[in-house]
């Protein structure tokens, strides 16, 4: 059954980073609303909304300790109602930040459990004796160190998967997960149309078995939060889910719907991760590695599930520093990237910044570092004896800042973010990198994204074409996508130097969208310019 999302492209906002309306440095709902008419002219079909809820912001909001409050510094429920109604009055839809795998500590029910055994909240979250005076076992926490954490009001320690301010919620519990799925109604009643659904795959866990992601109870109570909830309605669902092979996706994504929409896989943005090592831990890209990658993807999931479309988000670097050249062909391998990306089958997600081609910021020095993740790796590394210009380098390379930085809408002060001090610098580029510089130029980064997400609108088969990947040299990803008689050609290289292309022969019939001047009349024996990209019809 076709569904909205599958000709749409979502566009996600960070709200602290958006748009600042009152001058405390800080984005908030107010700021969204006055660049709604920007959006509109990007056409986009959806938002997917970083966290707004009520929180203490150790995590920028992935710490929720009111699901059905607004954080007053980013406005009120009355401001949110009005997002989500001038949102719709423009056919874009408010897909909200589901955080449901923990809560903040200062959420009422922790600060109710943590008190006694005895509280009537004390199986929300998970508890455990020590072993031997110690930590019940060896679980991680994803931000560094034990994910077990001792409470001295009642000797025991509860869990906590990413920061110890981030208690784990005990998916064991009906009574629990029956208090989610009313909290999830109350949304969807207000007139959101999704949840992106924060580390959905980790409410299944075993933590005695030390069973993180993909656990026995996972499907079972994804099946059981979307008959209680949006089952039946025209309501997007995309899970977060680092540990999603294909198989495990077609799980979620399958045409019967009895579970989500759509799943975010990991797979393509991690391959410059050495394998069982941290994330700080790198290797360079391997580009025949990646679009294998890709199109393992595409061919597995085709009538049998649905992709996300993705190459950066609020956790990521900037797609064009980290798989293009953020120097000299900045602008051009930008677009090279939205034109491999939007070609394929699935829903694209646009990273705000992505759409003018923003890139990473490097700092000096960890005084200039904000995120959690970062700080506590930097902490835990210097106590192992690591150097702290090795450690920045990693942090330059990887860190979550890169993607947070303010969006730099002019090059007036600030870039037009905030008339005070923003929460976390601008990247010093934004003299020239910024909105006002790309809609001005006809031949900005912005007006590739607006032309791809209007020909998703427009031609079923980028929508429904199957995809075929076609045999080329390492560097050049070509596929093709066929629906009935039409069939569209995309063509890449990934690279910043001239490659070979060397098609067999067919015939040109339209070239539909290019990022460099290049009159195309062959396919076979051409020689590619450095990061050039095309989609044409054969
Ligand atoms: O991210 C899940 C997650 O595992 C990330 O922490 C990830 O490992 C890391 O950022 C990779 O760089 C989600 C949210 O997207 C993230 O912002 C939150 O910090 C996290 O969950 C906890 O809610
Ligand atoms: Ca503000």
């Amino acid at each position: 059954m076709a569904q909205w999302w599958h000709n749409k492209v979502i566009y996600q906002v960070y709200p602290k980073s958006f748009q600042d309306s009152n001058g405390d440095g800080i984005g908030d709902i107010h700021g969204i609303i006055s660049k709604l008419d920007y959006l509109e002219k990007l056409g986009i079909g959806g938002i997917w909304l970083s966290p707004v809820y009520t929180s203490p912001q150790v995590d920028n909001g992935y710490d929720i300790s009111d699901y059905q409050g607004i954080n007053p510094d980013y406005g009120t429920m009355d401001d949110m109602k009005r997002l989500i109604a001038e949102a719709d009055r423009r056919n874009i839809k408010i897909i909200m930040d589901l955080v449901v795998n923990h809560t903040s500590d200062q959420h009422a029910w922790f600060v109710n459990a943590i008190q006694s055994k005895d509280s009537k909240f004390r199986d929300f979250y998970i508890w455990r004796d020590g072993q031997n005076g110690n930590i019940p076992n060896d679980l991680q926490s994803t931000f560094s160190g034990s994910a077990w954490q001792f409470s001295a009001q009642t000797g025991q320690y509860f869990l906590h998967l990413f920061a110890k301010e981030q208690p784990d919620l005990n998916w064991q519990n009906k009574k629990m997960r029956n208090s989610i799925y009313a909290m999830m109604n109350f949304w969807i009643d207000m007139g959101i149309g999704g949840f992106r659904m924060d580390v959905i795959d980790l409410i299944g866990k075993e933590p005695d078995q030390i069973i993180t992601s993909n656990g026995p109870q996972l499907h079972p109570y994804l099946e059981e939060m979307n008959k209680a909830t949006f089952s039946g309605k025209d309501f997007l669902s995309v899970g977060e889910t680092w540990g999603a092979t294909p198989e495990i996706a077609k799980s979620y994504s399958n045409p019967s719907g009895n579970e989500l929409s759509m799943v975010f896989q990991f797979e393509h943005v991690t391959l410059d991760e050495i394998p069982g090592q941290s994330k700080w831990h790198t290797r360079p890209l391997d580009y025949a590695k990646l679009k294998q990658v890709l199109a393992k993807w595409q061919t597995q999931l085709y009538q049998n599930g649905w992709n996300s479309l993705f190459w950066n988000n609020h956790d990521l670097p900037r797609a064009v520093s980290q798989f293009g050249n953020d120097q000299e062909y900045r602008v051009r391998s930008a677009k090279m990237l939205a034109i491999a990306l939007h070609g394929m089958q699935g829903t694209p997600y646009i990273f705000q910044g992505e759409e003018i081609g923003l890139t990473n910021t490097p700092v000096n020095d960890i005084s200039e570092v904000n995120d959690i993740e970062a700080r506590n790796m930097y902490a835990a590394g210097i106590l192992q004896g690591k150097k702290p210009a090795e450690l920045i380098a990693a942090i330059n390379h990887k860190s979550r800042d890169n993607a947070r930085r303010p969006i730099p809408w002019s090059n007036t002060q600030n870039g037009g973010f905030s008339t005070g001090k923003p929460w976390l610098p601008l990247n010093p580029q934004f003299p020239t990198i910024n909105v006002a510089a790309a809609l001005e130029d006809p031949d900005s980064v912005f007006y590739t994204y607006q032309k791809l997400i209007e020909l998703r609108k427009q031609n079923p088969v980028l929508v429904d074409g199957k995809f075929e990947l076609l045999a080329t040299s390492d560097d050049i990803f070509a596929y093709t996508r066929t629906l009935d008689s039409t069939k569209w050609l995309v063509v890449v290289n990934w690279t910043g130097t001239e490659k070979q292309l060397n098609l067999p022969n067919m015939a040109i019939k339209q070239v539909l969208i290019q990022n460099v001047a290049h009159p195309l009349t062959t396919l076979t024996n051409i020689t590619l310019l450095p990061y050039e990209a095309f989609i044409i019809k054969i």
